[in-house]
């Protein structure tokens, strides 16, 4: 299997042999918590770095489960290694307390997930760690925010659940003349349609509960870079312990085999049904990078090669209207997470942004009537119609 082979086979094969003991055709599920030394002198030769292995799950490189997990994200990514980790929010996480101490300065997306802003706007800033939130689809406001002691920059792009694009590769040119670092959320449009670091980003994070899992059945989330970030994160990583589990890693692996055919058959439902949304008449506005209407639909095309699975759109009777449609689609499943094979509807405001201040929302386009779909790859037809008869019903 070479690096060169065309995505869907790396999807497939990337990071996969047989099994060394049995020959056992798929990556086993190393379920144990520790790795047995064959003598006092392996132990500590693992421990002091000085030969490559296994020692206790918790301490990187985990298990030869999470290493196929890894190999086989960083192939897609175009990275040299990854680490895995127990959430989305695990990974940023341990990238931001592995990078950023007292007097940093973060500059970030203004429009992120929920937890993720919190975790900037609330926690980070408690440790001494200066934020600056800016609307990163501007790359003038980017750069009248550096500061001289602005050390990361953080993009979520789309974002969710504006689903705001911002420039990969001009914002992590500016971060480089600065010496600061580029970090990317690629969640939404996954390896199969954006790598963030070919245009420069230094690092990239994914929740893997979302496509790279696919199927809505684990939590996960993991961080690709240079062996040289990823060594970086290792005593945030050992030490704080938010370890992906075996089965998790494994369902990873399984879920990344179809990336390429699900990421093709989201974005293709995602249009047919942002066009039904469009065209409308009970809907204000609607959110699709792959819409020309969309605002930043040129840099869209200019660094993806596909617009993804995420649609948002404001419903007119705002939140009434809203929660009307919701109780009353059948197909479309009612719940928060995203990059399922099923199609997902939530309300930002009162779901997946609660934690985000009402004015601060709305300052950044999470309005209240704002309706976020996971457009899931059933047939096309049957979502639309499903979507239709509820919004009768509004
Ligand atoms: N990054 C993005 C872009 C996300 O959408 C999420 C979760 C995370 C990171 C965190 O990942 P987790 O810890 O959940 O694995 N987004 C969610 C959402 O929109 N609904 O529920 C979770």
């Amino acid at each position: 299997m070479k690096k060169e082979m065309k995505f869907g086979t790396l999807c497939v094969h990337a990071g996969e042999a047989p099994d060394p003991s049995y020959g056992a055709h798929t990556t086993p599920i190393y379920q144990t918590s520790t790795f047995v030394f064959e003598n006092a002198e392996q132990g500590a030769a693992r421990f002091a770095g000085e030969e490559e292995g296994y020692t206790y799950m918790r301490i990187m490189p985990n298990s030869p489960t999470h290493a196929a997990l890894v190999e086989k994200v960083a192939v897609l990514e175009g990275a040299e290694t990854g680490q895995t980790f127990s959430s989305g929010m695990a990974a940023i996480t341990a990238v931001a307390l592995s990078q950023l101490e007292k007097g940093d300065h973060l500059l970030s997306s203004n429009v992120l997930y929920g937890s993720t802003y919190s975790l900037f706007s609330s926690i980070l800033t408690k440790y001494g760690v200066e934020v600056s939130f800016v609307d990163t689809s501007d790359l003038e406001q980017v750069k009248n925010h550096i500061k001289k002691n602005t050390k990361m920059i953080f993009l979520e792009t789309p974002a969710n659940p504006t689903l705001i694009i911002c420039d990969i590769a001009e914002t992590s040119k500016m971060a480089k003349e600065i010496g600061a670092l580029s970090i990317v959320d690629n969640t939404f449009a996954t390896s199969y349609f954006q790598r963030a670091l070919p245009l420069g980003a230094d690092a990239v994070v994914h929740s893997s509960t979302k496509y790279i899992g696919g199927h809505a059945d684990l939590l996960g989330g993991v961080v690709v870079g240079s062996k040289e970030f990823i060594k970086s994160m290792e005593s945030i990583v050992n030490t704080t312990g938010a370890t992906m589990g075996p089965l998790e890693a494994w369902l990873c692996i399984r879920g990344l085999k179809t990336l390429h055919l699900r990421m093709e058959k989201h974005a293709c439902n995602a249009m047919a049904v942002a066009q039904f949304l469009e065209a409308h008449p009970k809907i204000e506005w609607v959110r699709y990078p792959g819409l020309t209407s969309h605002p930043q639909h040129e840099i869209a095309k200019k660094q993806m090669s596909g617009f993804g699975g995420m649609i948002s759109f404001g419903i007119k009777g705002g939140i009434e209207a809203g929660r009307k449609l919701m109780n009353n689609v059948a197909l479309c499943t009612l719940a928060v997470s995203l990059g399922a094979v099923d199609t997902l509807i939530q309300h930002p405001a009162s779901m997946t942004h609660a934690t985000i201040a009402r004015e601060v929302r709305l300052k950044v386009g999470i309005t209240d009537n704002m309706v976020r779909i996971s457009v899931g790859v059933e047939d096309s037809e049957d979502i639309i119609a499903d979507l239709d008869q509820a919004l009768a019903l509004t």
